[in-house]
Order: structure tokens, then C-alpha cells, then sequence
């Protein structure tokens, strides 16, 4: 973006201030997506040095959360101690798939560049173990015991806890330049399974995918789940010939019933959760679900759709999102979070997350750039929105 000032001055931070030995409380997940995939993401762009030695230093910090009897890593680390826990929240001791299914993209590059293959093989060993547990249906349960390798509870989703496992499937399969026909084959059959089990239409015709708790269907969508419309899009392209036209119409339903959630608020903007009950569709109905904080992935959504179809809707469906975050979200000291996405007159939470720069507003510049910027054929964007470049010659980490 041309933002070279700004950029000197963040390099600057990085080399001198960024600290990796904090005790504290991180998220695995977390500064795997955030952290080593932007330091990845910024040597690639730049081939800047200190971003690969940080990055690579930082996800040597994560290797002791990999210390169980499985395999599965563990979802908190201190990076000071080494130390690791689980959640207190997630139950049984359990790690989340969409925190553990989502490594693969950065630590194969972690492997790539270090030549050290050790990164590979700890995401090599849980894509074993998942091949190797029963899946209910065909689906992917959120929970999984880092000592038994079982699940835990039979709750599926595409929103959150489930949601990025799915996208890094067929993300890993791109990266690859299309040679890890394993990880294919994983999302092939987990979107069928969900399109089998919980995609549904309402009464109004609207597309969604509902959660499922052992079974019973809740008739709910996350703005996390949004992300899928993308996801389904980008996969479209390579589901051959007969394939390809159904996932497309699937990927702009999915989109067009998440766009219909920000359609049917005053603000313009989505709410967390939306249900599909009482006669209510695409709006949130408990007062604690009708909060919006800057989530991005309905706009990735329209950015994925736009770069397949080149419908001019998904430009006008970003610019509407560009005016209501403007009118409602800014304040003098940059975006914020609104706590009611019905009310016009929205009270901000004060508080504007760090995926807001990463990805909402980097989906929004991308839906409006020519595709050849950071081109689909050349880079996958982590689930930060991190472009990784994808290996077009030898890429061999993890995959003999
Ligand atoms: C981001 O941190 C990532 O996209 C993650 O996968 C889930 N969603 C948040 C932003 O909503």
C-alpha cells in the first residue's frame, strides 16, 4: 500500500522491541496466525531477514505445547516458561480444532525456511491423528483430548471453534501448488458432510449452515462461520467440471445470506450470531449476539467471490461496509467495535482488534485492486489474511 514510513517503523519495533520470552499467557492459535504469520507474510513481501529469524524463533517458543501424548498440541503456552495448558473453558482438558487445525500453512514455511523439519512433522502428526478418529457423519466434532486423541463432545461447526481447520484444508492443498491430494481429500469429504448435514434453506430462501450438537441442529449462523462463501469459492475452481458450478452457486448463497445480515440491521453492519427460528431470518434475536467488532470475514467473503465471478454486487456490497463502518464504527482515535448493530445511534465497545487491520481492511483494499495483486494463483492468505507465497517448485516439507 505503499505505506513505506509507517512499514521502517514497524520494522524498527520488531528488531528492537519485540519481546518473545513474556510470561504470560498466549494463545498458541494465536500467535501462530497473528504473529508468525505476519512475520512470514512480511519477509516474503520484503525478504527483510529479521522477520524470518523472529518468526522462526517464535515458533521454535510454541514446540513444547506439542509435548503430549498425542501429539495434539495444547491451546495456551507461556513463551517465557514453556509451559502449557489447556483452556480452563474448553471442556475435559480438551484442544480446540480450530485452534490445532490451524498451523499447517505457517509451520510447513517454518520448516521451508529453517530447513529443520521438525514443524512439518508435529502438523504432518495431527492431520494422522484426525485421519485416524472416527468422524460422527463424517464431521468434525470442536473438541479433542490432547491424551486420547477422542473427542470430546459431538459439537460441529463452521463458525468458531471449528471454522479455520476447514479453510486450512484447502488452503494447504493450494500452497502445495495443488501436491498434497491428502489435504484435498480431507476438505472434500468434510464439505460434503456439511453440505449432507448442515447446510439448510429458510423459508425466505436463504442458504445457511447451522451448528450441531450431537446431532439436534441449531438453526444458527456466526459471523465467523461467514468466512465459508470465500472458502467454498475458492475451492469451486478445482472441484472439476460437474462440481465446480454447484460449489459457486453454493459460495454466493452462503455469501448473499451473509450479506443479507448486514442488509437487515440499521447500521448496515452484521451482528455476531444469526438465527433462522420463530419465524426470524438473518438477524440476531438475544439482545448478547447483536454486537459487531470489526469483524472481516463477510468482506472476505465478497473479495473471494469478486476475484471468481467478477459480479460488480460484491464491489457495491464492500462499499456499503466501507460507508457504515465509516458513519458508525470511526472515532478520533482510529475504529471501534459497536455493541448494537440495530441502533443507529451505537455505543462503541472501544476497542479496535487487530484483525480489523489485517484483514477487514485488507480484504476491503484487495476487493477493489485488479486481481494481480496479490494473485490467488500465487499466494493463500493465512486465516490473519497473511499472504504466503505458494510453492510453485520443490515443496517437500513434510510431504515425503
Ligand atoms: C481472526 O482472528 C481469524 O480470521 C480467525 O480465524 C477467526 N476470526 C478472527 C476474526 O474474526
Amino acid at each position: 500500500m505503499e505505506l513505506e514510513e509507517e512499514f521502517q517503523e514497524a520494522k524498527k519495533w520488531v528488531e528492537k522491541s519485540f519481546d518473545l520470552n513474556v510470561n504470560g499467557e498466549a494463545s498458541l492459535f494465536e500467535v501462530n496466525i497473528r504473529y508468525i504469520g505476519g512475520l512470514l507474510a512480511a519477509y516474503y513481501l520484503t525478504g527483510e531477514e529479521v522477520f524470518k529469524s523472529k518468526a522462526l524463533e517464535l515458533g521454535e517458543k510454541l514446540l513444547p505445547a506439542f509435548n503430549t501424548p498425542t501429539g495434539i498440541p495444547r491451546g495456551v503456552i507461556n513463551l517465557g516458561s514453556g509451559m502449557s495448558w489447556s483452556w480452563g473453558w474448553a471442556s475435559a482438558g480438551s484442544s480446540i480444532l480450530a485452534e490445532f487445525g490451524t498451523l499447517h500453512l505457517e509451520f510447513l514455511h517454518l520448516s521451508e525456511l529453517s530447513g529443520n523439519p521438525v514443524f512439518a512433522e508435529k502438523v504432518m502428526n495431527i492431520r494422522k491423528v484426525l485421519n485416524r478418529v472416527e468422524k460422527p457423519q463424517g464431521l468434525y466434532p470442536n473438541f479433542l483430548s490432547p491424551v486420547t486423541g477422542n473427542w470430546v463432545q459431538h459439537h460441529v461447526s463452521i463458525g468458531g471453534l471449528g471454522d479455520s481447520f476447514y479453510e486450512y484444508l484447502i488452503k494447504s492443498w493450494l500452497m502445495s501448488d495443488k501436491k498434497d491430494s491428502e489435504a484435498k481429500k480431507m476438505y472434500d469429504d468434510a464439505l460434503e458432510a456439511i453440505e449432507k448435514h448442515l447446510v439448510k434453506k429458510s423459508a425466505g430462501g436463504l442458504t445457511y449452515i447451522a451448528e450441531w450438537r450431537g446431532g439436534i441442529l441449531d438453526h444458527k449462523m456466526g459471523h465467523l462461520a461467514c468466512f465459508s462463501g470465500g472458502m467454498i469459492a475458492l475451492g469451486a475452481e478445482h472441484a472439476g467440471e460437474e462440481r465446480k458450478q454447484h460449489y459457486v452457486d453454493l459460495a454466493a448463497e452462503i455469501t448473499n445470506t451473509c450479506h443479507e445480515s448486514y442488509a437487515r440491521s440499521d447500521t448496515k453492519l452484521g451482528p455476531e450470531a444469526f438465527r433462522f427460528d420463530a419465524g426470524t431470518e438473518a438477524m440476531a434475536t438475544r439482545l448478547s449476539e447483536r454486537y459487531y467488532i470489526l469483524r472481516p470475514e463477510v468482506v472476505e467473503s465478497y473479495m473471494y467471490m469478486w476475484r471468481l465471478t467478477h459480479d460488480p454486487k460484491y464491489r457495491q456490497w464492500g462499499w456499503e461496509v466501507v460507508k457504515a463502518l465509516e458513519k458508525h464504527c470511526r472515532v478520533e482515535a482510529g475504529f471501534s467495535g459497536i455493541r448494537d448493530v440495530y441502533t443507529t445511534t451505537p455505543t462503541h465497545d472501544n476497542m479496535q482488534q487487530s484483525f480489523f487491520l489485517a484483514e477487514t481492511l485488507k480484504y476491503l483494499y484487495l476487493l477493489f485492486c485488479e486481481d494481480d495483486v496479490l494473485s490467488l494463483d500465487d499466494w493463500v492468505f493465512n486465516t490473519e489474511a497473511h499472504p504466503l507465497p505458494v510453492n510453485h517448485t520443490n515443496f517437500k516439507a513434510g510431504l515425503q
